[in-house]
């Protein structure tokens, strides 16, 4: 079975953790094979009643609570095997185009559209145009439509930031509201943000900005912001993970993972920036070069039904989801209530341009001393 080859290179350390839905969801399909933890978690569900039907390995970019909940569905719905590995967006992009000669994975669900679209114009994903696709926003069509139907929108969520209250009252730092607060020195060492090399977060607050400022001030700016910021993670949802934790006072993150926070009771506030922000366009591909190509077109017209996309919810994945038929979750942020820039999807998931503002973002601020 081709999973293993990706355990080989994991060392197995523990069967996750002992808490949460996790274990719930363990429970319920009585036969969880094995768990491996490295750089990504790989999971193989056998669940004990479906016949196998077939194969599919999955590449996961979201939350990896709601990537499990999935396959777990997905799995007792069709009796398809999958192997599944969560890596964020642009690290997937990374992973995709290293083995274009040879493609191990079959479908690439959710992410930051971006890279979708990059992956599109560079050939690495395949065109299909599920019979699903009458039944999504136009927002999450018009995704498809740019890519030569290579990519489809799946859920979409604002970009923003949470701050820990605790933490910014007994620092007596000034409860930030806007962009322009989060670069203030009263916030040095305060604010934390992905690297938009890895993260999909992080590469759609270096495009919201551009497109909000323009490109010389926005630079300016984020070199500002550069001061203030403790760490760059790798994973988008990271920083307001350490915000809950009091590691950090703010996190730059969807608007969504803030609010999974607070729904679990840390304190956090979850911030629409007063300037206006830009969003994302959560998407899907099949990879070119699928090798389980029946099993990925199944997963891929299923992904899309209002029934899937109900499951994010279930994980505290608070993105508004594609299919009109699907329940926007009550928590999610209200897309309608928040200033949204007029995000070009097309000029920011191209190619030359995601190239070309990492490189000048690598040289023109990470590069600088803090
Ligand atoms: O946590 C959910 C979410 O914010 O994560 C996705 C994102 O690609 C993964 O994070 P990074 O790539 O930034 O690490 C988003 O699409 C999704 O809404």
């Amino acid at each position: 079975m081709r999973p293993s080859r990706v355990y080989h290179r994991c060392r197995v350390s523990l069967i996750l953790s002992s808490t949460g839905e996790f274990m719930r969801q363990k429970s319920r399909l009585g036969n969880v094979v094995l768990l491996a933890t490295c750089a990504v978690a790989t999971i193989v569900l056998l669940p004990g009643t479906a016949r196998a039907e077939g194969n599919l390995t999955l590449y996961c970019s979201p939350q990896i609570e709601w990537c499990q909940l999935l396959i777990a569905a997905f799995t007792k719905a069709t009796g398809i095997k999958v192997a599944m590995t969560r890596k964020s967006s642009g690290e997937t992009f990374a992973q995709i185009k290293a083995e274009a000669n040879n493609p191990k994975g079959d479908v690439w669900w959710g992410g930051t559209g971006d890279p979708h679209l990059q992956a599109a114009e560079e050939g690495l994903t395949l065109e299909y145009r599920s019979p699903r696709l009458g039944e999504l926003q136009e927002w999450a069509t018009s995704q498809a439509k740019a890519s030569g139907y290579r990519t489809v929108g799946i859920y979409a969520g604002a970009l923003g930031f949470g701050y820990n209250t605790e933490l910014v009252a007994k620092k007596k730092l000034p409860e930030p509201k806007c962009w322009k607060d989060l670069a203030r020195p009263e916030f040095k060492g305060e604010v934390q943000v992905a690297d938009p090399n890895s993260s999909g977060t992080s590469y759609t607050m270096l495009a919201t900005m551009v497109q909000l400022l323009g490109e010389a001030e926005a630079f300016e700016y984020l070199k500002k912001l550069h001061r203030n910021v403790n760490q760059y993670t790798k994973s988008g949802s990271a920083p307001i993970k350490a915000a809950a934790q009091g590691e950090t006072a703010v996190g730059i993150v969807f608007m969504h993972d803030a609010v999974t926070m607070a729904v679990r009771g840390a304190p956090i506030k979850t911030i629409a920036p007063c300037e206006g922000t830009g969003y994302e366009v959560g998407s899907m591909s099949i990879i070119k070069g699928a090798r389980n190509l029946e099993s990925a077109k199944k997963f891929y017209d299923w992904a899309l039904t209002a029934t899937a996309q109900g499951l994010g919810a279930k994980a505290e994945a608070y993105q508004v989801p594609s299919n009109k038929g699907a329940v926007t979750p009550p928590q999610a942020p209200k897309l309608g209530e928040i200033k949204l820039i007029d995000y070009d999807f097309v000029k920011f998931g191209s190619s030359a341009e995601r190239k070309r503002l990492l490189e000048k973002w690598g040289k023109e601020v990470k590069s600088l001393p803090q």
